[in-house]
């Protein structure tokens, strides 16, 4: 089999009203769609999870010419023949942003050209469903975060996530509103997406204390590791971080500076289930749970949980129950939720289609 054709589709889903985190206003859902097209007629389907401007180009003009005419089934030697192409210019970012898509449609091609799951070729299930936590409760008012954090414990989640990291001393009110709302049981993590200088993070873990957090996730900027590290030593509760970091590379740096309780990769942007899969060996060995980012589309939904399913050091998969994404209807089948938990899907490949109705409905 060869490749004939690497096509790319962007999808935007237009919100009502934005998602609010720390530092953004996300106004729209956007799903960068990688379709590697055979000689045999079968289609592969990823995703990149970045910037269309910046990864677009890269995907057309940089990594397509050299996929063209290889043989999909090579999917570490296309992996490195793609990085290694821009060695001296890109070893993190949008290169390896666009480089995870091509990687998670060759997985996908290759589950589907052979019949099987992509976890079988993953190494086989380490479990039949994933423990999820609820990822939702961007910043608004304290009451509407209060409300939906209760509606997803009552939906069976035992974990949520919220969003903040805007107005420090506002920031309280809305942890304590969500904290009575859930009781002591369940678990809250704060996910501050980067918004704190180191003062303000140590300040603002000492206040968050008082909740009880599952975790504290990415309290500073993604390139400030020796925080990260200060952080973990002075506050009781874990440090999550890992959406803004690239590679193996990366990882290693994260996990030998002892700047990271749950490591975070996200296949679409990390270097696909490939390098996810060796950040996970690497994880391993120091000990540490592989809790992957997925807040995108349908296409990074299935991936995370194929990788989560084969990979023995995996929890908590991060499940976007928003209601916003273009999620379900990338699904070949439709999810699994029971009590918390979500299924491994079982149909070829990553289990992903993108139906012409789809693909019309939120074509850029
Ligand atoms: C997040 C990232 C991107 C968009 C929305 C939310 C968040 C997460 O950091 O962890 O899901
Ligand atoms: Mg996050």
């Amino acid at each position: 089999m060869r490749i004939t054709d690497v096509e790319v589709v962007v999808l935007r889903k237009p919100l009502p009203t934005p998602l609010v985190v720390s530092r953004a206003a996300i106004p729209a859902r956007t799903a960068i769609l990688v379709l590697v097209h055979t000689d045999e007629g079968l289609v592969g389907l990823g995703e990149a999870v970045g910037d269309p401007a910046g990864v677009v180009p890269i995907l057309r003009e940089q990594l397509r010419p050299l996929l063209l005419g290889e043989d999909p089934f090579d999917i570490e030697r296309l992996w490195e023949k793609m990085y290694a192409s821009r060695l001296y210019w890109d070893l993190k970012g949008a290169l390896v942003i666009a480089l995870s898509g091509i990687d998670l449609a060759l997985w996908d091609l290759k589950g589907k050209a052979l019949g099987v799951p992509v976890y079988q070729l993953l190494g086989g299930a380490c479990r039949e469903r994933v423990r999820a936590y609820a990822s939702d409760l961007f910043w608004d008012e304290p009451e509407a975060m209060a409300a939906a954090a209760a509606r997803y414990v009552a939906e069976g989640f035992g974990i949520v996530k919220t969003h903040i990291g805007r107005d420090p001393e506002g920031d309280l009110a809305r942890l304590r509103a969500i904290r009575d709302a859930i009781g002591d049981e369940v678990g809250l993590m704060i996910d501050v997406n980067c918004g704190y200088d180191r003062p303000t993070a140590l300040r603002m873990g000492r206040q968050f204390e008082a909740f009880h957090p599952f975790w504290y996730e990415e309290p500073l900027r993604p390139d400030d590791v020796e925080g990260h590290r200060e952080l973990r030593a002075r506050l009781p509760f874990p440090i999550a971080i890992g959406e803004n970091e690239f590679t193996k590379h990366g990882f290693l740096e994260l996990f030998a500076r002892g700047a990271v309780d749950y490591a975070m990769p996200d296949a679409a942007r990390v270097g696909g289930i490939t390098e996810t899969r060796k950040i996970a060996a690497l994880a391993e060995a120091y000990h540490l749970v592989l809790t992957p980012h997925s807040f995108s589309s349908g296409v990074l939904l299935a991936a995370t949980l194929h990788l989560m399913a084969a990979t023995p050091n995996a929890d908590l998969l991060e499940l976007d129950v928003t209601g916003t994404g273009i999620y379900e209807e990338l699904l070949a089948e439709p999810l699994k939720i029971e009590q918390g938990y979500v299924m491994v899907p079982r149909a070829p490949g990553l289990g992903v289609v993108l139906p012409d109705a789809v693909r019309a409905r939120y074509r850029v």
